[in-house]
């Protein structure tokens, strides 16, 4: 028997948006639950994204949670799209109104998770030397959470301060005057970028892979539209439940090519001056499938990016030439291309100037070495399966997780893994993926009535079958072969090096995500072998 120092019916680890859901309908039904988070504050994402301007993309008043009418009346989205420190206090409210932290156990990360089969638990240990054993351990340890920091040669040596957007310190960093380094271009550089050229000395910005950036189009939220957000709470939670990503953008349904070019033109132009996310979904239901489609749409954004960035030269680096607009998750902008006609503002292309190494005073590249203050990594996540690669998940047998998912992950609904008993994922690969609140919801409230389903007939054990895993697995793949996609995209596993090449996310669409979830739940569960009392020890 594993040395039961503290046991719970139910550990979740992970105390981020979705976390803390799943600790919420834990409470709601009575579990003995413990609830385990590294962070030294809970909000996940929105605890350690602390990087100027960092903020959501979808509508705040559609990334709140949804399941208590007097949360969503008693709090008003002060902007658009909120940013961290707002994101991060409604977290902390959310604890503190439903009095939940006094289950969660902060700056503990789990550095090991082995299931015992005769047992039926799972044994926890902790980095700070806790164990805890709990017979479900629940993952919510987040799609993007594990930083994930490229290997350059040197990357050690160099004497300045160094940090990771993603790891972005709480007294924040003192860039006025500085020599500032930017290394990648995604979501996280795009909106750090403008938010500190008016205050460093100089920012050399390091760029692998130019990416179609839109513009936000962030705006506050006036008291009367506060108002209307809250009164229209109920149709704004049926057009989520509708929309294939759980944004407020309705899905396209006409083709590119249906309308005149005029009438693309105008409409292209209606969303470069809308909000958010708004074009990944609306602009015509061929943007992803039909490279004709994909490349019209691009070349309109090509062109906004040549009449806003004045150095012809910059303009051509800024736009992508590998992949078209979509292929990868459109970063959204606040005078990201206008950073780069500041004379202080320095635009490297590391594909004709690659980086040799980074010394003690800055970053040598093929032409030179650039001396700096200081170095930002921007660099992205091992988005969907690190952070549950990283907990030493031993299953049956004590079979690694690292090595069942060797070739890519193998999940049934990216609930759960034939192997691993009673390990049921809330937010990983395979699973929805949209507006992060939205698909986390239907994973969170799917593994909550299992869990309920098998207290309810007494048993003890929950397994996926491998026949239903296989299936699952190879509708996840299936959708791939829809979409236009690009290589190096962190949604196949791209962006990091030796990570196998796998469609990671299900891009089926939440709603079909859910009716899936419906139909195995209507089937008794179809896919799932639930046992009894765990085997016995032997005496
Ligand atoms: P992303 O979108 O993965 O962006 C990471 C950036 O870092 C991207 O431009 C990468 O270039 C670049 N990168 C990665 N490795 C290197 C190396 N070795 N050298 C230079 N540049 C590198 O992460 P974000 O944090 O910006 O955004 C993640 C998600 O968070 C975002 O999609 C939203 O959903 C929120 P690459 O394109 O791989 O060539």
């Amino acid at each position: 028997m594993p040395d039961a120092s503290t046991e719970y019916e139910v550990l979740i680890v992970g105390g981020g948006l979705t976390g803390l859901y799943q600790l919420y309908r834990a409470r709601e039904h009575g579990w003995s639950v413990r609830l385990l988070e590294a962070g030294g504050g809970v909000g996940g994402t929105w605890y350690w994204n602390r990087y100027p301007a960092a903020r959501t993309d979808s509508e705040g008043y559609s990334y709140a949670y949804f399941m208590n009418e007097e949360l969503l009346q008693s709090w008003d989205w002060k902007e658009t799209f909120p940013a961290q420190p707002d994101l991060e206090r409604y977290y902390n409210e959310f604890v503190d109104r439903f009095d939940l932290r006094r289950d969660i156990e902060l700056n503990t990360r789990v550095t090991a998770a082995e299931y015992d089969e005769p047992s039926g638990r799972w044994t926890l240990r902790t980095a700070t030397g806790q164990t805890f054993v709990t017979r479900y351990l629940v993952a919510a340890s987040g799609v993007l959470s594990v930083p994930h920091f490229p290997d350059i040669p040197g990357a050690g040596e160099f004497a300045g301060p160094v940090h990771h957007t993603a790891q972005w310190p709480a007294e924040g960093v003192d860039v006025r005057g500085k020599r500032v380094a930017v290394i990648g271009t995604g979501s996280s550089g795009i909106q750090l970028i403008p938010a500190i050229v008016d205050e460093v000395g100089s920012l050399t910005v390091y760029q692998r892979t130019a990416n179609w950036a839109m513009p936000l189009n962030n705006k506050p939220l006036s008291p009367q539209e506060q108002e209307d957000i809250r009164r229209n709470y109920p149709a704004l939670r049926e057009l989520l439940r509708r929309t294939s990503g759980g944004f407020v953008h309705e899905d396209a349904t006409r083709k590119t090519f249906e309308d005149s070019e005029s009438e693309r033109r105008a409409h292209y132009e209606r969303l470069w001056n809308g909000q958010g996310m708004r074009a990944m979904f609306s602009t015509y239901a061929d943007l992803v499938t039909d490279p004709a489609a994909n490349a019209e749409f691009s070349r309109f954004l090509a062109e906004k990016i040549r009449s806003i960035v004045t150095d012809p030269v910059v303009a051509e680096k800024l736009i992508p030439s590998d992949h078209g607009f979509g292929m990868k998750r459109p970063p959204m902008e606040n005078g990201y291309y206008e950073a780069f006609n500041r004379s202080h503002v320095e635009l490297v292309d590391l594909r004709a100037n690659p980086t040799r190494r980074i010394t003690a005073t800055g970053i040598e590249s093929e032409d030179r070495l650039r001396e700096f203050d200081v170095i930002v990594y921007a660099t992205g996540f091992d988005a969907f399966t690190g952070a549950l690669l990283k907990m030493g998940i031993r299953g049956r047998d004590g079979v690694s997780l690292n090595d069942t998912w060797a070739d890519g992950p193998f999940t049934y609904l990216g609930v759960a893994v034939p192997g691993y008993p009673n390990l049921l994922i809330d937010s990983g690969p395979h699973g929805t993926y949209g507006n992060i609140p939205r698909s986390a919801e239907v994973q969170v409230d799917f593994v909550t009535e299992l869990v309920n389903h098998a207290r309810a007939h007494g048993y003890e054990r929950i397994e996926a079958t491998t026949e239903a895993a296989e299936a699952w697995t190879a509708h996840v793949y299936e959708a791939a072969q829809y979409y236009l996609l690009a290589d190096g995209a962190w949604y196949v596993g791209g962006n990091v090096p030796g990570k196998p090449r796998r469609f990671l996310p299900y891009s089926w669409g939440i709603p079909t995500y859910r009716s899936k979830l419906d139909e195995v739940v209507a089937a008794g569960y179809r896919g799932f072998e639930f046992a009894t009392a765990a085997v016995p020890s032997p005496v």
